[in-house]
């Protein structure tokens, strides 16, 4: 079955070479903001000189590392030409900072959005996002590339108007794999990561596969699967694939859809679904079922949202915090390289 959801794409897919940060401003006029997370602000932008209209993502970035790091980002965005997957428009390197000029969504996070009064969310439309989530994925993976940080914030509805229609962001943790040289990295977030990535064990496409489980099961439930009281205890969960369906709200939810995130959460990385498989799988190829309401899973979606809001806030200070200790010691003569 083909996504029943097709979306214009902004501009067509663009080769983009990063370009010295003082054009930045000749370009491009600054307008609203469009939210912040990990990655920094983002900014509504205007070209000055089309009128047309983008996000921009500026990060303060001083250490020739992180440089490397906004490379990368690039390089692996010039590779993905993907409706599903937000595209690069333009990348400028400033003197402390970094801008990337994005593809322009305006529906804001897809969770967000569901948490809202009005929004009536049912099994069949949780089918419809995790397709796209399923197709986009399957492109980044035939083309050898892991998105590593797959999660309700990096999931975008398109527009307002079209809240059934989804992006993927971030390629900030994605990474080229190549089977036999194991990609190993500790990084991501807690309640999505797979027990390989918490265990340093080489990760495969199957560790974005454990994090569309996750981002499932979320989706139906308004819960989160490992979640524990600290960091510490939600990673010793992952590790112990700790999953279950007990909770009432998953009442309403069908055996198919629990079927479809326990292969997903199997302990074993290569033991995993993938994407195509996930797409042939029986919960995701009947979309017209299973249009019950599932109010319990918005209710608790609510808090969710509220939840990740506050961690996101305390991180931004830590990342704050971080960056003037940083900074500090930068400017002590003693500690510059
Ligand atoms: C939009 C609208 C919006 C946020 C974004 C884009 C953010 C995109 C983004 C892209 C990345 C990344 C982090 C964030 O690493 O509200 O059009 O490649």
């Amino acid at each position: 079955m083909d996504s029943t959801v097709s979306v214009q794409q902004q501009f067509s897919h663009r080769m983009v070479k990063h370009k010295p940060g003082e054009l930045l401003e000749e370009t491009y006029t600054v307008k609203d903001p469009l939210g912040s997370g990990r990655f920094g602000k983002v900014w509504l932008v205007e070209d000055q000189k089309t009128g047309d209209k983008f996000a921009a993502k500026q990060c303060a970035c001083r250490r020739a590392s992180q440089r490397k790091e906004f490379e990368l980002e690039i390089e692996i965005m010039n590779s993905l030409d993907h409706p599903k997957l937000l595209q690069l428009y333009d990348a400028f390197f400033g003197k402390n900072d970094v801008t990337l000029i994005l593809e322009l969504v305006t529906g804001g996070e897809l969770f967000d959005r569901i948490a809202d009064e009005a929004f009536d969310l049912t099994e069949a439309l949780a089918v419809k996002y995790i397709r796209q989530i399923c197709e986009a994925v399957q492109y980044m993976h035939g083309n050898m590339i892991l998105h590593l940080d797959i999660k309700p914030e990096n999931i975008l509805c398109v527009s307002p108007e079209r809240l059934d229609s989804i992006k993927i962001i971030d390629f900030g943790f994605a990474r080229k794999y190549t089977p036999n040289s194991p990609l190993k990295i500790m990084f991501g977030t807690p309640e999505f990561v797979a027990p390989e990535v918490v265990n340093f064990d080489p990760l495969g496409k199957g560790t974005d596969m454990w994090s569309i489980g996750v981002v499932t099961y979320v989706l139906l439930s308004g819960l989160s699967p490992f979640m524990g009281e600290d960091e510490q205890e939600t990673l010793s969960n992952v590790t112990a694939c700790d999953v279950d369906f007990d909770d009432d709200s998953f009442d309403d939810v069908s055996d198919d859809a629990k079927t479809f995130i326990t292969k997903l959460l199997d302990i074993r990385e290569s033991k995993r679904p993938n994407c195509a498989e996930c797409l042939e799988h029986s919960w995701l190829s009947k979309e017209d079922q299973h249009r019950k309401s599932l109010s319990a899973a918005v209710v608790n979606l609510k808090k969710f949202v509220a939840r990740r809001k506050w961690v996101r806030s305390i991180n931004a200070v830590r990342a704050m915090t971080r960056l003037q200790a940083g900074l500090k010691k930068n400017d002590d003569p003693s500690t510059s390289k």
